[in-house]
């Protein structure tokens, strides 16, 4: 499904003083040479395709290519960054320009397939191929474009029967704002899994800093508030760049739309610009995001300085509310959740609102607000009631939408927003969820988090790390460099966008193993 709903009238509303301060806090990126580390192949064996060592990469210089041949490298490693290289000509004179196709990829079978086919909904220029002429021999090709990757597969069109040309001086500088020397070793005794995890979670947001928190570096490369929820939380336990979170900040609050909303997501590049797609869960992240930052850092100006836009969320939001409390369902698509299919999202929504009803409280005690405290409060109180008339007694599941849906996101938020205020039934309902199994899933690693830090948040560490290792575990043993956007152990192929090739491989929502073992399990 694209995302295409616009809001009405969009306009957005600039406050230059947060700008600029978001323009203060953009960081250098630190940048590192990659070279490739090996020439492979790529095969399929029964569920997957994968790399498999062909050469050294000292033999490259060996490899002679003319018409269809074509040679696939290996970084070793998922990387981030601009690529060059050198390409010489050996044999006559060339009497013809150089043809190549270059392709790049997360993971193995981007490199197998073939964009000719693509037919999805989102542009087909996020697939990371470029055809390119060189006129003049020998000539450094330095690519136009940064790029996330592990494999770069190069392919001469053509050349001319006279001639063939060599690769040379291959080289990624790989750029990020993550300083992993900020990042703690694991404890000697954490298990070996959970310690593999993390270093692919720790991977993962490395690739997605840059001078912003991105939601992916191959796609869609621009700040969305759902993704910096989770970047931040994982960000306050690994590399500590809390800069960068203030700076993402700043920029949502300096960039708002009409009635002073919070977008769903931003545009940096040419210019600072709020898409005009709001989402009503992201928006109201806007407020968790601040409540986190403060936690996390004590920092008093920032929270000052942007309470009022938190406080404008939360009034956006109540108004959603119908007399019994219960957050009006929509046709469009106007809040996110997950991307599991016929999602209802409902239920979801009046937990999100409650979770955020909870922190907006906070920061009004936080400046002794007593008329937002009161308020806000009386708000909690009708949205909890509204939540309680979406429980079902005798299913014992919260329903959503006219359809009484059941779906795993609708329970998981509930207990997040601790309707219930009871661990115990919190954890009973989780355990409910788990053993019916309602057949509205949950496809994204966004919505597994929630899922598992509800577990973990009601006493139920020993189920949640049994679900991290059925959900990230078996990404890894798919191959997984860093964590995908997508994933689903049970449909290998899901996608909302009608193709997978346009799938992001190294996703910032997936990188919550690192928050949940840094933060519950050591
Ligand atoms: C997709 C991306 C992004 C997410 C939105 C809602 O476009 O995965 O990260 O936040 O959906």
């Amino acid at each position: 499904m694209a995302i295409t709903n616009s809001i009405e009238n969009f306009e957005m509303i600039i406050n230059e003083d947060f700008i600029k301060k978001a323009n203060a806090l953009t960081p250098e990126l630190i940048q590192t040479e990659v070279i490739p580390k090996q020439i492979v192949n790529i095969v399929q064996d029964e569920k997957n395709y994968k790399s498999v060592f062909q050469a050294n990469i000292d033999e490259l210089k060996n490899i002679k290519m003319g018409r269809n041949d074509l040679v696939v490298l290996d970084f070793g490693n998922h990387n981030v960054g601009y690529v060059k290289f050198r390409l010489v000509p050996v044999g006559s004179p060339p009497d013809a320009p150089a043809y190549i196709r270059i392709k790049f990829g997360e993971i193995p079978i981007e490199i197998i397939e073939d964009s000719n086919e693509y037919d999805g909904d989102i542009g087909k220029g996020w697939i990371q191929e470029e055809f390119i002429h060189i006129d003049v021999l020998p000539a450094v090709i330095e690519m136009p474009r940064r790029y996330a990757f592990r494999y770069m597969e190069i392919k001469v069109i053509d050349t001319s029967p006279k001639y063939k040309v060599v690769l040379e001086d291959v080289l990624c500088t790989a750029v990020t704002s993550g300083d992993i020397s900020k990042v703690t070793h694991l404890p000697s005794d954490m298990e070996i899994d959970l310690v593999e995890m993390d270093k692919i979670a720790l991977r993962t947001i490395q690739g997605c800093m840059q001078k912003g928190y991105e939601d992916g570096p191959k796609r869609d490369r621009r700040l969305w508030i759902g993704d910096l929820r989770l970047q931040a939380q994982t960000n306050y336990v690994t590399f500590h760049n809390d800069n960068l979170v203030k700076h993402d900040l700043y920029l949502y609050a300096g960039l708002t739309m009409n009635e002073g909303r919070v977008g769903a997501c931003l545009f940096t590049n040419p210019k600072y610009q709020v898409d005009d797609t709001a989402l009503f869960d992201y928006s109201l992240f806007f407020v968790s995001i601040l409540y986190d930052y403060y936690v996390a850092t004590k920092d008093e100006e920032t929270r000052k300085d942007l309470s009022a836009t938190a406080y404008q969320q939360i009034e956006l939001a109540a108004r959603e509310m119908d007399e019994d409390g219960i957050v009006k369902d929509k046709e469009t698509w106007w809040c996110f959740i997950d991307w599991a299919d016929g999602l209802n999202k409902q239920a979801g929504a009046q937990g999100i609102l409650i979770y955020a009803l909870r922190h907006a409280i906070k920061l009004a005690e936080w400046e002794n607000n007593t008329e937002k405290i009161e308020r806000y409060n009386k708000y909690l109180q009708k949205a909890i009631t509204g939540a309680m008339k979406l429980w079902d007694a005798e299913k014992g599941f919260f329903i959503s939408g006219s359809e009484r849906q059941i779906s795993w996101a609708s329970q998981v938020w509930m207990v997040l927003a601790n309707v219930f205020d009871d661990k115990i039934k919190n954890a009973q309902l989780l355990e409910h969820t788990i053993a019916v199994n309602p057949k509205i899933r949950m496809v994204t690693p966004y919505m597994y988090h929630h899922f598992i830090e509800a577990l973990v948040q009601n006493n139920r560490k020993e189920e949640a790390i049994k679900f991290m290792r059925s959900y990230w575990g078996e990404m890894v043993k798919d191959g997984a460099d860093t964590f995908w956007e997508l994933y689903d152990p049970i449909d290998k192929n899901v996608t909302p966008y009608g193709s997978k090739m346009v799938n992001s491989y190294c996703h910032a929502w997936s990188c919550s193993p690192s928050y949940i073992i840094r933060k519950y399990l050591m």
